[in-house]
């Protein structure tokens, strides 16, 4: 087929520099696409953050298969600026909760979250009590990357740093789901006590933090209602 485009992609320079590969992209036909489409809008549908977590242990390879997922995530200038952090140790992850339940404690109950936000949080009910951070089989913490260190000592810079590790974070929440695990994403902020307590380099900052397991049965979530599409989205089909 002669291209659409004036400008060819690689160009030759592009491609005699840089190895480029023939995209195996799988197209579907148009029916099969709309029911591609319903089916992982229906099992999204499903998710739910929960707060209340099984004992029940959960093999390290689903949160391998889990990490893996998340880390096809695109990001800027392709720098994958993220490490996630695996814990099921009951020592590390009662240092988690420990530390946590404090900063959540000053936050709760010490006025450093203001009113409206209080007001905000009201009907998921949540407290400084973060008992699931012990009793949840993992706890996954991603740590952004804000510049790369390499094994030489010296570091380069990355890009979209926020953007690209909050991507992953979908991803590897979606994965979980998919894989019929649960998780919750905290932030039990300011979270850099993360830092040192999983002893992480100083180019990481932890970004959120996933217990992640099997709903405790019998576990109830708010009754939330999800945005309509009108609600999220617009077609803008003139210049404004
Ligand atoms: N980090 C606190 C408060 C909190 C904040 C938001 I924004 C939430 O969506 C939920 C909780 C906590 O975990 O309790």
């Amino acid at each position: 087929m002669e291209s659409p485009y004036e400008h060819s992609y690689p160009s030759p320079e592009l491609a005699a520099a840089h190895p480029f590969v023939e995209y195996a992209f799988d197209r579907y036909a148009d029916d099969e696409m709309l029911e591609r489409a319903l089916a992982f809008r229906e099992e999204s549908e499903r998710r739910r953050s929960i707060r209340l977590f099984s004992p029940d242990p959960v093999p390290r390879e689903l949160i391998e298969q889990a990490v893996m997922a998340a880390s096809t995530a695109p990001s800027g200038a392709h720098k994958q600026p993220w490490t996630f952090v695996g814990v099921r140790d009951p020592e590390v992850k009662a240092a988690i909760r420990a530390a946590a339940e404090e900063e959540e404690r000053v936050n709760y109950l010490e006025n450093r979250m203001n009113e409206e936000w209080l007001e905000a949080l009201a009907p998921l009910g949540t407290d400084h009590h973060k008992e699931f951070l012990e009793v949840a089989p993992w706890i996954v913490v991603l740590f952004e990357q804000r510049f790369e260190q390499r094994p030489d000592g010296s570091t380069r810079k990355n890009y979209y740093v926020k953007e690209s590790t909050g991507i992953a974070a979908g991803m590897f929440i979606t994965a979980l789901h998919r894989m019929g695990l649960a998780t919750l994403t905290h932030t039990p902020s300011p979270m850099v006590f993360l830092r040192r307590l999983l002893g992480r380099p100083d180019n990481e900052r932890p970004f959120v933090m996933f217990p992640i397991g099997f709903p405790l049965e019998g576990t109830r979530v708010p009754d939330l209602r999800r945005k309509q599409l009108d609600e999220v989205f617009v077609e803008v089909d003139r210049l404004a």
